[in-house]
């Protein structure tokens, strides 16, 4: 007989999508090693297991029913409260007769020609069901500690994650704990109640603090109370899974007194994902992060009496969150107790495990019982202990070799109706599970029930919306601190693991929209057969960085007229507005105001010097604002980090601005600046004769002028040319135009508007407006150009740079996936964007020094 659907594990997850397929009226079974529902709450039996997450968010919200009749009977319950759960929930749907206990999955494979999977179980049966899908947790393979000895040692060994049913009484014992992951910090204090001795192994210190555990507090009983509904719907598109204001201040704004003042409310609210909230940029930035980091190294210190332990307990190799913190009652108390010691395995590596204890690099230990804290092959883990085949024979192990592929953590290419309940590439983890497992399976139920109705017989995602998926996932998670951390969510806990970041970490509610998203435009990205034909419309999902996402929406939630239906006066005093409280940029050694000559009169100039000895070469700067809006200070982050990155003295150099003086006025000022810098560079604490253009936007439309105008006149030396989307020419037909002209920030009627105050129209084909329209573009300065893939100027970037090769100018060419006109200037806000950051700045320092700056024209553009 063949069923609709076979799900792995009877959890949280498998139970939800037991009762909901079954209710669509799929015939659904679902196969547990276990012997009861539970999942990890099933194995994890350790003394104080307890969740992390509020139990009130950490439930079931799919039935209005079940949310009234079941009571917690605290904040966060504990192990058997939570199974006790899961057993009431079983019982309520009577989903016991459709799962098979004890019985385990050896293997899954697609048999093509039937359209089904053959999936075999260790009792040798094989059930044949047309969807195979994972419900089978997270953490819940647990890792085998790689420790010399293990199967040597002859007293009591415990591991967390297996821990047996009947208790176990460690009174009068001599007990070691190895790990202090979540659950070792769990079970290390009520372990010390009864232990004689206890020694706890740590290898790397990890974050906790006190979870302050009592009743559900009245506050939340109060919101939830006021609106279950509308409580769940908020969780719902909320960060991690849980309604929570966010603080949209960086830390870095904040005094030192407010910053601690919130820094001790969120300790005192008990609650693990109030660091993370505290401020937007805890989880992004590295700075802003190490105050979190120090002031929970303090609240160590304070509690625990032993400094030297104390600094062992306090961590350093990570930031905060970037290895998961933990909640904890009297975790750190523990250590003042007079039998229990810690031992720092960084200093006293574990060596083996011996017959009756752990021997370390130098000392031997006896103990009558050993407790494994050790982690869990986490995410990947479980799913790939099943042997499973997708199309062809091709073999999940093997595809994920080299970390997990797939698209919307939910399918992987090549392994039809197969799919994952919170599998890698979705929040799960980085979330309040409850909320991420019923919107999985809710976005499956739909999704089988589409195909359904539209006679579909087979799903799997395509290699094209696969591969941008995982792209989009590395996106993510390189703009914040996790991927510095040897964790479990870059699987470093596992040797020989292919390190990758495995979360999706954009959040749960963005994650929502994504999902919802894919499946409004006709389930983009997934290939389709079905009795009336195969359907596909593929695509990329995800495209912009996911900071210009967030940025773009932050914008259009201001509601903000267009620049270009301003006048001149409001557009200039809007894009001021929009600079204060930006991130000001790193520090410099020095900056000075003061004036130069321009073509007709004095221009305000800004110098930033590097901290190292001069003299330094100098980079002339030309701020972007379409030769309208802007100053020698607009551009003043960027500035500052190109300085400081490239270790060149930047000269901002103001121009005059139209409509008040129109072309050439700004070409002319340009033009007069960079001759006075050339001759004055030594005493601006210059290296005479090292001189080099940089210019974002219009800015770069005057530095590629300004090139050419040197050349023309044989002076002065100019020695490289970084153009950041330059304007290069006034034609508005190129395809970026068309492809990017509303909705980035920089639009075509705005580009309009700029060209309008700026040029007459008979003059704007003039090559010192349209540098690309240059007869001759021979023996330019080398040059790097810099575009982003959403801006309508990328392909007069592009073509600019392809001039400048055909004429034999040296030319790298740098183009921007996913970023947009205001990208890279954007410092600390656009995090994405310093990777091109530090390889503009690399270039101008290959101007400077003989043969490094390697173009792409010699590689051949
Ligand atoms: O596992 P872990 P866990 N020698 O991997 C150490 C969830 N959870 O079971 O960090 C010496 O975090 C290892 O050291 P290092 C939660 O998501 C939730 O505690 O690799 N030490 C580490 O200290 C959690 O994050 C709750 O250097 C060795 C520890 O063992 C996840 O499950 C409760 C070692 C493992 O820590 C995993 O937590 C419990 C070796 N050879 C768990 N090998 C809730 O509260 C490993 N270690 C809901």
């Amino acid at each position: 007989m063949v069923i609709d659907v076979l799900g792995v594990g009877a959890g949280f997850a498998g139970l939800y999508l037991l009762h909901r397929l079954r209710s669509l009226g799929f015939s659904t079974k679902v196969i547990e090693s276990a012997g009861d529902v539970g999942g990890t709450w099933y194995w994890n039996r350790y003394p104080g297991a307890r969740c992390d997450i509020e139990s009130l968010d950490y439930s079931y919200s799919f039935d209005r029913e079940l949310e009234t009749e079941w009571q917690w009977s605290e904040r966060y319950a504990t192990q058997p409260e939570i199974l006790r759960y899961l057993g009431y929930v079983a019982d309520k749907y009577d989903l016991r007769r459709d799962i098979r206990f004890s019985t385990r999955v050896e293997s899954a494979s697609w048999d093509h020609d039937a359209l089904l999977w053959r999936i075999r179980t260790d009792n040798g049966d094989e059930i044949l069901s047309r969807f195979y899908i994972m419900a089978s947790g997270c953490l819940s393979l647990p890792k085998t500690p790689d420790i010399e000895g293990l199967d040597r040692y002859r007293g009591d060994s415990y591991y967390t994650g297996r821990w047996p049913h009947d208790p176990v009484d460690f009174s009068g014992k001599r007990v070691a704990v190895v790990g202090t992951g979540s659950s070792g910090i769990q079970s290390i204090p009520i372990i010390a109640e009864q232990a004689a001795e206890l020694t706890v192994f740590q290898r790397t210190p990890n974050f906790s603090r006190p979870a302050y555990n009592g009743p559900v507090s009245a506050a939340k009983r109060a919101a939830f109370g006021a609106g279950p509904a509308a409580y769940r719907e908020a969780a719902r598109w909320s960060r991690a899974g849980v309604p929570m204001e966010a603080n949209a201040t960086r830390a870095l704004q904040a005094s030192t007194q407010e910053r601690l003042a919130t820094y001790e409310a969120a300790y005192a609210s008990g609650d693990l994902l109030a660091f993370g909230a505290a401020y937007a940029d805890i989880l992004l930035s590295p700075q802003a992060n190490e105050t979190v980091c120090e002031f929970l190294r303090n609240k160590i210190r304070s509690i625990v009496r032993d400094p030297e332990t104390a600094e062992a307990l306090c961590p350093r190799d990570h930031f905060y969150g970037a290895k998961r913190p933990c909640l904890d009652t009297s975790y750190y108390e523990t250590y003042n107790l007079p039998h229990v010691r810690l031992v720092d395995v960084r200093k006293e590596p574990l060596r083996t495990i011996t017959e009756k204890g752990i021997d370390t690099a130098s000392r031997s230990f006896e103990f009558d019982a050993i407790v494994f804290a050790t982690g869990f092959d986490a995410m990947t883990g479980p799913i790939v202990a099943v042997d499973i085949k997708g199309r062809d024979g091709q073999s999940l192990a093997a595809k994920w070799a080299d970390g997990p592929k797939t698209y919307l953590g939910l399918t992987t290419h090549g392994f039809p109706n197969f799919f994952t309940i919170t599998g890698p590439g979705s929040p799960s983890v980085l979330s309040n599970m409850a909320v991420s497992i019923e919107q999985h399976v809710d976005w499956v139920s739909t999704c089988l029930t589409h195909m359904r109705e539209q006679r579909l017989d087979t799903i799997e995602p395509t290699p094209l919306a696969e591969a941008g998926w995982v792209q989009h996932v590395n996106d993510c998670a390189d703009i914040t601190v996790f991927p510095q951390a040897n964790s479990w969510y870059m699987g470093a806990n596992v040797p020989g693991k292919t390190r990758v970041f495995l979360p999706y970490i954009g959040g749960v509610g963005r994650y929502r929209a994504i999902c919802n998203d894919v499946a409004q435009q006709n389930y983009l990205g997934l290939a389709f057969t079905g009795r009336d034909g195969a359907r596909c419309d593929d695509g990329l999902i995800c495209r912009l960085q996911p900071d210009v996402s967030m940025l773009l929406h932050f914008i259009e939630s201001l509601g903000m007229p267009p620049r270009e239906t301003m006048s001149v006066t409001e557009a200039r005093a809007q894009s001021i507005a929009m600079r204060t409280g930006r991130p000001p940029g790193p520090d410099v050694g020095e900056i000075i105001d003061a004036t130069l000559p321009g073509a007709n009169g004095p221009l305000v100039y800004r110098l930033y010097r590097p901290s190292s000895r001069g003299p330094h070469p100098i980079l002339v700067y030309f701020h972007g604002g379409g030769w309208v809006i802007g100053s020698y200070d607009s551009d003043d982050p960027f500035c500052r980090d190109l300085c400081v990155h490239s270790d060149c003295i930047v000269i901002s150099t103001d121009y005059r601005h139209a409509p008040e003086a129109r072309f050439p006025a700004a070409i002319d000022d340009g033009f007069a600046a960079t001759c006075w810098i050339a001759a004055n560079a030594e005493v601006l604490g210059g290296e005479p004769s090292k001189l080099a253009m940089c210019g974002w936007s219009a800015g770069g439309n005057i530095a590629a002028v300004v090139c050419q105008m040197a050349r023309d006149a044989d002076a002065p030396l100019i020695a490289g040319q970084v153009l950041i989307n330059p304007v290069t020419d006034c034609d508005f037909t190129r395809d970026s135009y068309a492809m990017n002209g509303s909705g980035y920030l920089l639009t075509t009627s705005l580009m309009q508007w700029f060209w309008d105050h700026y040029a007459d129209a008979a003059d704007r084909t003039n090559p010192k407006a349209s540098p690309l329209r240059a007869p001759d573009l021979r023996g330019l300065p080398p040059a790097l150009v810099v575009t982003c893939e959403f801006d309508p100027l990328r392909d007069e970037g592009l073509a600019y740079a392809e001039a400048l090769a055909s004429a034999g100018v040296d030319v790298r060419y740098l183009p921007n996936r996913g970023q947009i006109h205001t990208s890279l200037i954007s410092v600390d806000i656009i995090r994405s964007g310093s990777g091109a950051r530090a390889e503009i700045a690399a270039a101008v320092r290959g101007f400077f020094q003989n043969g490094t700056f390697i173009s792409d024209c010699r590689r051949g553009l």
